[in-house]
């Protein structure tokens, strides 16, 4: 395996979660724009237009010798051959460490860090986006909290990353600007006040709930405008892309705003373009994953580790999103049912430290932790190694290779999630490395659409679950390697660099050759 694991706390939801990977060459580019209303769009950002992206964070940390590097994750690793040959800046918070670089490492792209105050950080980051927007896009599983002072700092916040993307855009007129995520949603509004025709997208990385489910926001309407200042609004799916359209029409239809097909008509005479463009991995970087010796040693070890037992494996962020309750309960049905399984199959459950100083978060580490206690307690055999295994900490993406390599399944199974990229991660280096690994995938996840060959599953129902994790484990090796082959070629014409080339070109494009369907608004 590769050095030592790092705790690295995941501080944003796009992925940039984790420790550090390497910088990989150039990969190749797949010239496919997404689905949805990307019909116009072309395969690259068609010229050598800057690209401003705007993010909470930006995408650097300390490494372990103290110097600047990369932080993992599919953005910054796709954004970065774009931006390696388009001039270009990356407006985001600095976390709180001082003395960034002025540029990303090894790259010509300037680092624009904001600094926040303590009370930004605790009213901005962990309140209105952690604790209000994060559970209310996703179905409000959690109750949302709404703060006056929470929902003031959003938009203090949002203000001063706006500012700083201008005075961006202003040194490069003809830049494109693209805004992530949830934390930065009134951002395209603000920056539209300001540079009236520039080409501005907003990709968001987790779910748009049902149009009830969002109208309980107080500032719904502040939100809808903020996001309808972008040219481009993209979604994972299609079902988020269809939600956003219906609380388009049931929160602003009164103010003269219609949608028509894919497209949002404003008051103003714009036109706003949806798109669904469901994000992936940098597949030709992790199939390789699966050849490095080191990756090999790892796997080697892990098996050894586990000889004689099936390997089911979880990896997410410690977060309640993400059903790791639903599964260990669903795993203790399965030891229940099965006595010879409290020696013949083992559980791993890999946890990413994520917002631990938002209360929730807390409490979810203290809920896990004893269940893995209770079953251990009840099903350990005498001379037998416990029956669940479980790491808190950040581990490099070769650390995870390995263990994706090892593992005979992977239990995915969020109550919902926006994309997840994990599931991704484990069909590509499993193919990669020879392997016939059963995925168990919930199907309130996005990756569910593509990966449909996956043992589909329903969290909720956690009996139901300990059948399906059966299944998975019963599934002869002829179906799971034609399964893994099918999901894992998905994965890889479908990788990260597809999909930063589509959503580039459809914001350059600004969406203006796309026809406007004389159609009604969505019910
Ligand atoms: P996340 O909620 O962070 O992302 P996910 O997409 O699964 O969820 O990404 C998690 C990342 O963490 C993966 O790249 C994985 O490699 C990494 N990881 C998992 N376990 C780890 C460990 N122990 N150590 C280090 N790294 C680990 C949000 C949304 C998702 C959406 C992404 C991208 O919530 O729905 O897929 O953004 O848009």
């Amino acid at each position: 395996m590769t050095g030592p694991a790092r705790n690295s706390p995941a501080q944003g939801s796009t992925a940039q979660s984790g420790t550090a990977r390497r910088i990989p060459a150039q990969s190749n580019r797949s010239s496919q724009a997404q689905s949805g209303t990307a019909k116009s769009a072309r395969a690259t950002p068609g010229d050598d237009r800057p690209v401003i992206a705007v993010s909470n964070r930006l995408p650097v940390q300390r490494g372990e010798d103290g110097g600047w590097e990369l932080s993992p994750g599919g953005l910054v690793t796709a954004l970065r051959p774009v931006m390696a040959t388009h001039p270009g800046a990356w407006v985001g918070w600095d976390g709180g460490t001082k003395g960034m670089p002025a540029t990303l490492p090894d790259s010509t792209v300037r680092l624009l860090p904001i600094a926040l105050s303590a009370a930004q950080v605790r009213d901005y980051y962990r309140g209105f986006a952690n604790a209000t927007m994060w559970p209310l896009l996703h179905n409000a599983i959690e109750k949302p909290r709404f703060e006056r002072p929470w929902w003031h700092a959003y938009q203090e916040a949002n203000h001063i990353f706006a500012e700083r993307a201008v005075a961006a855009a202003e040194e490069q007129p003809d830049a494109i600007i693209w805004v992530h995520d949830y934390h930065l949603m009134l951002v395209p509004q603000l920056i539209r006040h300001r540079r009236p025709v520039e080409p501005i997208g907003f990709f968001l990385h987790v779910p748009w709930p049902s149009p009830d489910i969002y109208a309980r926001l107080p500032w719904r309407e502040q939100i809808l405008w903020g996001l309808l200042g972008a040219d481009v609004v993209a979604f994972h799916t299609d079902e988020y892309r269809l939600n956003f359209l219906r609380s388009c029409v049931r929160q602003l239809g009164d103010f003269g705003l219609e949608v028509r097909g894919s497209s949002v008509l404003l008051p103003d005479g714009r036109t706003v373009v949806t798109s669904t463009a469901p994000i992936s991995i940098d597949a030709g970087e992790f199939a390789s994953f699966a050849t490095e010796p080191e990756v090999k040693d790892g796997t080697g070890a892990i098996e050894e580790q586990f000889a004689g037992r099936l390997l089911l494996l979880g990896a997410d962020r410690l977060d309640y999103t993400k059903g790791i309750i639903e599964r260990l309960l669903a795993v203790e049905m399965l030891l229940e049912r099965n006595p010879e399984m409290r020696t013949s199959v083992a559980f791993l459950q890999l946890a990413v430290p994520s917002r631990d100083d938002v209360r929730e978060y807390r409490q979810l580490r203290g809920t896990v932790e004893q269940h893995v206690g209770r079953i251990n307690g009840r099903f350990t055999q005498p001379g037998s190694d416990v029956p669940v295994h479980y790491l808190y900490r950040g581990l490099s993406p070769q650390q995870l290779a390995a263990y994706y390599a090892a593992a005979d399944a992977l239990l995915v199974t969020p109550l919902i999630d926006g994309m997840n990229l994990v599931c991704k991660e484990y069909v590509t280096v499993q193919q990669a490395a020879g392997g016939s690994g059963a995925l168990v995938l919930s199907e309130f996840t996005g990756a569910a659409v593509e990966l449909s060959q996956a043992v589909l599953c329903n969290p909720f129902d956690v009996e139901g679950l300990s059948y399906r994790i059966d299944q998975a484990i019963a599934l002869k090796p002829e179906a799971r390697r034609k399964a893994l082959a099918a999901m894992a070629e998905q994965v890889r014409v479908h990788d990260v660099h597809a999909w930063v080339s589509g959503q580039l070109a459809l914001i350059a494009a600004r969406g203006a050759s796309v026809p406007v369907p004389p159609a009604g608004n969505p019910r």
